[in-house]
């Protein structure tokens, strides 16, 4: 049986943090699904086919990945791609409530399937999409922090505040 894993998130944008689990996973798992949610009620900086795209980029050398798209449930969306599994990163405590949360009501909506922690990587415990938007608004260098077609993304988003 091929052990299907699907890594969901909002990926607003992609960053070392996120690519570090996603090599891990895809060590761990046959195939690992990494699933950009199209979240109506959230405005992001990047569309939908941005998230995608910088994704599908910083991940081409890991060859048993995929990146997509979906709407609606998380659990609808992991049965439709036949997988059993939902891989989430942790950074500290602050993410455990969430985590829990969604993990137990995941659960509850399908017991046969299972949430996969990891443990962030040190070096990236302190990285998230928001913190780096946050510094690239300030033109402030991320090139540590994200994949390099992001830092260009980044800049030209932002170019307009420094125009
Ligand atoms: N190191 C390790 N892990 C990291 C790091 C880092 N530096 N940065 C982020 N991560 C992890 C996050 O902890 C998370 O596990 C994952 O990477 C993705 O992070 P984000 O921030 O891009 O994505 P989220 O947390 O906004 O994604 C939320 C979902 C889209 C998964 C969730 O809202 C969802 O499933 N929505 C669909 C509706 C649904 O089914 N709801 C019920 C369940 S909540």
């Amino acid at each position: 049986m091929t052990a299907i894993a699907v890594y969901p998130g909002s990926f607003d944008p992609v960053t070392n943090g996120h690519l570090d689990i996603i090599e891990r996973s895809a060590k761990v798992f046959d195939k690992v699904v990494v699933a950009v949610l199209h979240n109506r009620n959230k405005v992001p900086l990047f569309s939908i086919e941005e998230r995608v795209a910088m994704l599908e980029e910083s991940t081409a050398y890991i060859t048993n990945t995929e990146v997509d798209s979906f709407n609606g449930l998380l659990i609808d969306y992991i049965r439709e791609k036949n997988a059993r599994t939902i891989v989430r990163g942790l950074r500290a405590v602050s993410d455990f409530e969430y985590e829990m949360q969604a993990a137990s009501i995941n659960r509850k909506l399908d017991p046969d399937i299972e949430t996969f922690f990891m443990m962030t990587n040190n070096q990236y415990s302190y990285l998230s999409s928001s913190i780096v938007k946050e510094v690239a608004k300030y033109e402030a260098n991320v090139q540590d922090l994200v994949p390099a077609s992001v830092q260009k993304a980044l800049l030209q988003k932002y170019s307009h505040l420094t125009d």
